[in-house]
């Protein structure tokens, strides 16, 4: 009966009398939720949302500071309370008549002037860091920093505070990928070339489309490797067998990505000579993927050392060799798609790594030195068992089986894979983490909010934000996931409110007046403008009626 009470009152949150508090003498706003839980440790806690999304339990105690010289047993009958401990450093735990009564408490009494600070006891989650159990965690550098490595990595352990991809789909097209691997959540598998529903390998190298897959979403499970979103799950589609494929199972391949709900795809593929047919169905998922909001697509840039003023690509920039055809019709270089480049473990380009006006982000990627000695590449998933690139017994030369990998189903033992495949999917899991984090934001929003957060590493000259040889720079998923989440708390208005109405810390980022005319006098980072249900970022032409774009 009690928390039946409690949720009727909470429903309205004008049971609240105040709905902020102070901290650092600042009015921290905090949005009722319709959530109550009765504990036994705890007692009654009530939920609320902070503005930048997170979401904090009140108890029925707050932590006090008061002033010098105030009396503080007057103080504490006068609001009611009554002390519960002496917490250290002049602070005081009280208790007020109940959760509800402790916000109103704690404003009240700072706005008194008789108290340094009074804030609610919250309630919160604990977030863990950097306790991944899982045994090659230690040797991902693009993860985190090890012994050898110092800031190459992407800030992921930030991101995981926050998400780790739960809800997220990531599409992983590639020669084929082990379904059954014990690293993977499976969503659903397709074989493009035979349209069936089995998207293994069947030849024993066809193994790049499962260690890429572990890249984005090997799962934290205390086995083999941990990739960027580990709770997102996968959508499997086998593409080629050995180096075989066709346009139309790329075609198809993007089709059923679509229709299965791909939020990410990813493509550590690519062919310097992209036909129309095959730009046509990239496009579609890109524009119409995620019920309209559109499917974030990465490739490769590729390992050519190849720039966009190459009239040709040479392998390895090796011009006696038959060229492979221009960057600029790579399925990489479309605009709708984020081209990947890849990072070494001293945040410099990757030697390999293709470069110019179409590269969009970079990531780790692994290198070697000039001559391609060590190396330091990438830890990852590999097809289970003595399939693939690891196996417990190898032959040499001789004929004599020697003793291979201590796991079979990873690559562990040295790690020396490298590339923009493997660059791709750490941006293509960074890209899970953001939609997680705030699943209504559009293609050009994430693509947007990738760029703008990337770390403008490797002392090259970045122009407005972009350099030729790391396009926006390395991805920060820790960066990237804050400012997704800081989305996720805008509110969205008519503009006959005006702007002046703001309330303090709220700063206008975008407006169109009732006219359709951007307003660039407030300083703006973006303009972002709501029209019928959707939002878009610099719009070149606006309807009349739109509104304006606020946050904290
Ligand atoms: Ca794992
Ligand atoms: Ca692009
Ligand atoms: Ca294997």
């Amino acid at each position: 009966m009690k928390l039946i009470t409690s949720v009727l009152l909470l429903t309205s949150s004008f049971a609240f009398a105040q709905n902020y508090y102070y901290s650092f003498g600042k009015k921290n706003e905090l949005q009722a939720q319709k959530s109550v839980r009765e504990t036994k440790e705890f007692g009654t806690i009530h939920y609320f949302s902070k503005t930048n999304g997170q979401t904090v339990g009140l108890m029925d105690t707050l932590i006090v500071s008061f002033k010098k010289g105030v009396d503080t047993q007057t103080v504490i009958s006068e609001y009611k309370l009554k002390k519960v401990e002496s917490l250290g450093a002049g602070m005081i735990l009280l208790k007020a008549k109940n959760s509800i009564a402790v916000l109103d408490t704690c404003a009240k009494l700072f706005e008194s002037g008789s108290v340094n600070f009074a804030e609610p006891n919250f309630i919160r989650k604990m977030p863990k860091r950097a306790t991944v159990a899982d045994p090659l965690y230690s040797k991902a550098w693009h993860l985190h920093n090890t012994s050898t490595t110092n800031g190459a990595h992407i800030n992921v352990e930030t991101a995981w505070d926050t998400t780790k991809g739960s809800g997220v789909k990531i599409a992983i097209f590639d020669d084929a990928v082990d379904s059954a691997h014990e690293d993977f959540n499976l969503e659903a598998q397709y074989n493009a070339v035979t349209q069936s529903s089995d998207s293994s390998p069947d030849k024993s190298d066809d193994a790049h489309g499962t260690f890429v897959a572990g890249l984005a979403l090997a799962k934290e499970n205390s086995l083999g490797s941990t990739g960027v979103a580990p709770e997102a799950t996968l959508l499997a589609i086998k593409g080629a067998v050995g180096l075989t494929s066709t346009d139309a199972s790329t075609i198809r391949a993007f089709e059923w990505a679509k229709t299965k709900g791909a939020d990410v795809m990813n493509n550590s593929w690519g062919g310097y000579n992209i036909t129309q047919a095959v730009k046509t169905a990239i496009e579609d998922a890109a524009n119409n993927g995620r019920d309209g909001k559109g499917m974030v697509i990465v490739f490769g840039h590729g390992n050519d050392k190849c720039s966009d003023s190459d009239l040709i690509c040479y392998k390895d920039g090796d011009t006696t060799t038959i060229g492979l055809g221009q960057l600029s019709n790579d399925e990489s270089s479309l605009e709708l798609v984020i081209a990947a480049g890849a990072t070494n473990h001293e945040n410099r380009r990757a030697t390999y790594s293709n470069y110019g006006k179409y590269l969009d982000l970079s990531a780790p990627g692994g290198d070697g030195d000039n001559i391609f000695e060590n190396i330091v590449g990438m830890v990852s998933t590999d097809i289970s068992g003595d399939l693939g690139w690891s196996k417990t017994e190898y032959l040499n030369v001789f004929g004599e089986t020697i003793t291979g990998d201590s796991n079979p189903n990873y690559i562990s033992e040295d790690p020396f894979q490298v590339g923009t495949s493997y660059s791709s999917p750490v941006i293509a899991g960074v890209a899970a983490l953001v939609i997680a984090a705030n699943p209504n934001l559009t293609r050009a929003q994430i693509f947007d909010i990738l760029q703008t957060t990337a770390d403008k590493v490797g002392g090259y000259t970045y122009t407005n934000g972009r350099s030729s040889e790391l396009g926006y720079g390395k991805v920060n998923a820790g960066a990237a996931v804050t400012r997704a989440v800081e989305l996720k708390s805008t509110t969205t208005s008519t503009f006959d409110y005006g702007f002046n109405t703001l309330s303090t810390g709220w700063h206008l980022l975008g407006a169109v007046d009732n006219l359709g005319d951007i307003k660039s006098q407030y300083s703006l980072q973006s303009v972002y403008t709501y029209t019928n249900g959707q939002w878009s970022l610099n719009p070149t032409s606006i309807s009349k009626g739109a509104g304006f774009w606020i946050s904290k």
